[in-house]
């Protein structure tokens, strides 16, 4: 069976579930507690060199790399939501690269100095924290632009492209990033939060934490 090794609190690791709900596949969830530095013991060194979640293991098949992950699972199911069609892939390649290198950079920054330096005793970087909120000041109405003339990210389907994106915003609030005044996003992603892949992984990310840290933050 497909094994996923990711986080709770992983947000590329609850993509790869989120595609995998979506896509309707079986899998083992197997738990790498980055807090007991898991992703450092040889075990999982001699699964994934690079030491970072997600992986999938398809039966011996290995593979890293969030958007590489679900781009291989959704090709194996021969699945819609990456079409062959070559310019409609090359759509959801944009925005997906740009969610990951732009959105995901950035939201990474803010998340990691709001929220888990203090837990990881490291001290906050607030030129980094600034350029993340600088980042996304830019770069979330151009998002929410895209929304308002379309309904999915990539144009008129639902695709990968929205996986990527729904769980890349997902730590916003956690993260203190003000998501309620690009209202297209917001009405795109109440929709996309009813639905049984994002709720087969959780109810809210922000809830998750909660449970997760009892009360620490
Ligand atoms: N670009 C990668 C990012 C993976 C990543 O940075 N994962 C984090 C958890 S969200 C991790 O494993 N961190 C542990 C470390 O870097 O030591 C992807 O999309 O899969």
């Amino acid at each position: 069976m497909l094994k996923i090794y990711g986080a709770d609190l992983s947000s590329p690791s609850n993509k790869v579930r989120m595609a995998a709900n979506k896509l309707g596949l079986k899998y083992e969830y197997i738990l790498v507690e980055l807090r007991n530095k898991q992703h450092k013991e040889q075990w999982f060194l001699d699964i994934n060199p690079v030491g970072k979640i997600p992986v999938i293991d398809d039966n011996g098949f290995i593979l890293f790399e969030s958007d590489a992950i679900i781009k291989y699972l959704a090709k194996k199911q021969n699945s819609e939501i990456y079409p062959s069609d070559l310019r409609q892939q090359a759509l959801i390649d944009q925005w997906m690269d740009f969610t990951a290198i732009h959105i995901g950079g950035a939201m990474s920054r803010v998340l990691f100095n709001r929220v888990f330096a203090k837990f990881a005793k490291e001290e906050v970087d607030e030129m980094s924290l600034k350029a993340g909120l600088n980042f996304l000041h830019r770069f979330l109405p151009v998002v929410d632009k895209q929304l308002k003339d379309n309904p999915y990210i990539a144009g008129e389907l639902f695709s990968l492209a929205d996986i990527a994106l729904l769980a890349t915003l997902d730590p916003a609030e956690v993260g203190g990033v003000s998501i309620e005044k690009h209202e297209n996003i917001v009405k795109w992603r109440q929709v996309l939060k009813k639905q049984a892949f994002y709720l087969q992984c959780h109810k809210d990310y922000g809830e998750k934490m909660k449970e997760i840290f009892k009360g620490k933050i």
